[in-house]
């Protein structure tokens, strides 16, 4: 693919706004602005021993989770890159525990920003792949949020995208018009377009669930993973093959490309909460890129992008992919339910 040829992510969305006008001048903006930021955390988690950000913080977010340094960079990263733009009322975060209104100094928009800034950060100093998990929502208040005003269901989504730091780093978005993947050229600083509309197969032999909890998980998925594992000898009559990288992106990613299930079900040690993903900023964005590609997702019961916040931290139970397996383990819960 020559220099001149190649198209990066600005000429795409100059394009998208051209040709369907469901992206509005303010929107591509935002979106620009957000993945200029992931340009910079994946500049800091490259770095790795070499960087000062490796290690933790010594403290602990909203979620009671001990925030490594590279949490606390990440998020400061994307409020100061997005906090002057113009096109937001406010944004909220995995590692904040509530909004961040846009200082009265900066004009304001009427979009909100939700974000895990680095997800699966677990993972940064044993050097496995890691992202940053965003989703767009409209204002239904105009310019003056509140938190309620995030509390809207997964389907309201206008954006939604991650990037993955891994051996490449790639950012995966939808605007509601399919997915696609934009690779970071270091060298010049551009995301060039490398896989356009992807499509995840509707069947699939891999599936992904950390299996130690086995035991606590409810009937339904202990079934289901049930007939994976019993392979050629149970009611599939095939062998299925896990993968588990416990880094959401990272699953996520893989599914997007070769097809696969993921899950991450309610756990009996819990039942106050349905689960250990959270909704705003894990499943729904998920949701809306692996349903933009041909999939599904659903919290067992119901779809993920109908499920109505109740809270800005609020966990779900999450199964998405290849939409044939994503709908067999959801019948499960619902057969259970009758
Ligand atoms: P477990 C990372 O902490 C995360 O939120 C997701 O990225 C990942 O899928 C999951 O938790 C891993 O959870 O229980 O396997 O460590």
């Amino acid at each position: 693919m020559s220099l001149q040829r190649r198209t990066t992510l600005a000429k795409y969305l100059i394009e998208q706004q051209r040709e369907n006008h469901n992206l509005p001048a303010d929107l591509r903006l935002l979106i620009e602005v957000v993945a200029r930021a992931c340009k910079l955390i994946s500049y800091h988690v490259s770095k790795g021993a070499l960087g000062e950000a490796l290690g933790t913080a010594g403290t602990e977010n909203v979620q009671g989770e001990v925030q490594k340094k590279l949490d606390v960079l990440s998020n400061e990263i994307l409020l100061d890159a997005n906090e002057w733009g113009g096109s937001l009322a406010a944004m909220a975060s995995e590692e904040m525990e509530t909004l961040f209104p846009i200082p009265s100094n900066y004009p304001r928009g009427e979009y909100l920003l939700v974000f895990d800034p680095l997800d699966g950060s677990s993972n940064i100093d044993v050097n496995v792949s890691i992202g940053t998990i965003f989703s767009v929502l409209r204002c239904p208040d105009g310019q003056d949020a509140t938190e309620q005003s995030f509390l809207q269901p997964g389907r309201q989504q206008v954006a939604a995208g991650y990037a993955v730091y891994g051996p490449q780093t790639v950012l995966v978005l939808t605007t509601g018009n399919g997915v696609n993947c934009f690779t970071l050229d270091r060298e010049l600083g551009s995301w060039v377009l490398t896989h356009n509309n992807l499509q995840i197969p509707a069947d699939t032999r891999e599936y992904a669930i950390n299996g130690s909890n086995e035991r606590h998980w409810y009937e339904p998925v202990q079934r289901y993973v049930g007939e994976l594992l019993a392979g050629t000898t149970g009611p599939r009559q095939a062998d299925f093959n896990t993968r588990w990288v416990a880094s959401m992106v990272a699953d996520v990613h893989r599914i997007l490309n070769r097809g696969g299930i993921f899950m991450y079900p309610a756990d009996k040690r819990t039942p106050d909460k349905p689960g250990k993903l959270r909704l705003m900023y894990e499943a729904n964005p998920m949701a809306f890129i692996v349903e933009q590609a041909g999939g599904a997702a659903t919290n067992g019961a119901e779809r993920i992008l109908d499920i109505q916040p109740k809270s800005l931290h609020e966990r779900v139970a999450v199964f998405l992919g290849s939409k044939n397996e994503v709908d067999r383990v959801t019948s499960y819960h619902r057969e259970e339910k009758k």
